[in-house]
C-alpha cells in the first residue's frame, strides 16, 4: 500500500464513518432542540476522524468484517468531540475556533456546550452497549473506554495539564499528560477495535503497544503543528501552548528535539503493526501518516 492508497483508505472509511455517525444521535430536531443542535454542531464540525478509523483498522487486521465495527467506531468518536468541546471551554483551554469553525461554547453557550459534551459521552456507552456485540466483549470494551475516559485517563491528564500550566515541569510530567491527555484513547480505539473483532490477548497486547506509541507521536505533531503551522490548515488557532506556558515537547526539547521523539514513536509504532501481518498494513502506514500530518 502506497500514500495514494492510504489516503483512499482514510477517506473511505471517513465516508463510512460519518454515515454511520448520523444514525449515532437523536435528530437535531427532538427536545431539547438546542441541546441536539449543539450536539450535531460539534460532531458534524470536520475532524479527520483518526480514532474511529483505528478502530476499523485494528479489527480489520485481525480478520473482522467493517459494518458489526461501526458502532464503536462512532462511541469514540462522541467521545473524542465531548474533549474537544469540555478543552475549549472558558474554565479550560478558552478557544474560539475548533475544526475551522467557533467552538461550541461561542455558538451555544458555556452551559449547553457543557451538557452537550456530557450528552456526547454517555451517548458514547450507550450505543457500546446497544450494539449487539456478544457480552463479555461489550464488559470488556466499556471497561476499556470507561478506564481510558476517566481520572486514570483522559480527565487525569486533563488536570495535569492544567496544573502544569505556566510551571517548569520535568519531561516525566510531559510524559504523563500526553500519556493520558491523548495516547489513552487513541489505545483504547485500537483495543476496542481488537476486543470486537475478536482479537486474542497476545494480538491485544500488540495493538494496545501500538497505539500508545501512535498516541505519543500523535500529541508531539500536535505541539509541533502549534509551533509550526497554520489557523487554515488546522481550523484552530496557533501559538496558544507558548501564549498559555503550556508543559509541550518542543518546549522542553526544542523543534528538532521534539520531532526526534516523535520520529522515534512513530517507528515503534510501525514495527508493532508489522508484527500483526499484511492486513496490519494500514495501521503500519498510518504511523507513518501521523508523522507527516499537516492538520
Ligand atoms: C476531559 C475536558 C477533557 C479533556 C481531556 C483529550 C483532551 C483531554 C482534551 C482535548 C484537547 C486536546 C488538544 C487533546 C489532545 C489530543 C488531541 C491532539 C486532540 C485533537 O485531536 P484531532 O487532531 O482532532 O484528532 P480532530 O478535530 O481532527 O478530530
Amino acid at each position: 500500500m502506497r500514500k495514494t492508497d492510504l489516503d483512499r483508505y482514510l477517506e473511505e472509511r471517513r465516508a463510512l464513518i460519518n454515515e454511520a455517525l448520523k444514525k449515532s444521535l437523536p435528530p437535531r430536531d427532538v427536545p431539547p432542540q438546542k441541546l441536539h443542535q449543539a450536539m450535531h454542531y460539534s460532531l458534524f464540525a470536520g475532524g479527520k476522524r483518526l480514532r474511529p478509523i483505528l478502530v476499523l483498522a485494528a479489527g480489520e487486521a485481525l480478520g473482522s468484517p467493517l459494518e458489526p465495527l461501526l458502532p464503536a467506531a462512532c462511541a469514540v468518536e462522541l467521545l473524542h468531540t465531548y474533549t474537544l468541546i469540555h478543552d475549549d471551554l472558558p474554565a479550560m483551554d478558552d478557544d474560539d475556533y475548533r475544526r475551522g469553525l467557533p467552538t461550541c461554547h461561542k455558538v451555544f453557550g458555556e452551559a449547553v456546550a457543557i451538557l452537550a459534551g456530557d450528552a456526547l459521552l454517555t451517548q458514547a456507552f450507550l450505543i457500546l452497549s446497544q450494539a449487539g456485540y456478544p457480552p463479555e466483549r461489550v464488559v470488556r470494551a466499556v471497561k476499556e473506554l470507561a478506564l481510558a475516559a476517566g481520572s486514570l485517563g483522559l480527565v487525569g491528564g486533563q488536570a495535569v495539564d492544567l496544573e502544569a500550566e505556566g510551571q517548569e515541569v520535568p519531561l516525566e510530567t510531559v510524559d504523563f499528560i500526553y500519556r493520558n491527555k491523548t495516547a489513552s484513547l487513541i489505545r483504547a480505539s485500537l483495543l476496542l477495535g481488537g476486543i470486537l473483532g475478536g482479537g486474542g490477548e497476545e494480538q491485544l497486547q500488540i495493538l494496545s503497544e501500538y497505539g500508545q506509541n501512535l498516541g505519543m507521536a500523535f500529541q508531539i505533531t500536535d505541539d509541533l503543528l502549534d509551533v509550526e503551522g497554520d489557523f487554515h490548515q488546522l481550523g484552530k488557532e496557533t501559538g496558544r501552548d507558548i501564549l498559555r506556558k503550556k508543559a509541550t515537547y518542543p518546549a522542553l526539547l526544542g523543534v528538532e528535539g521534539a520531532k526526534e521523539k516523535a520520529r522515534e514513536y512513530c517507528q515503534r509504532a510501525r514495527h508493532l503493526a508489522l508484527a500483526l501481518g499484511p492486513p496490519a498494513e494500514p495501521l503500519a502506514l498510518m504511523a507513518e501518516y501521523v508523522l507527516s500530518r499537516r492538520s
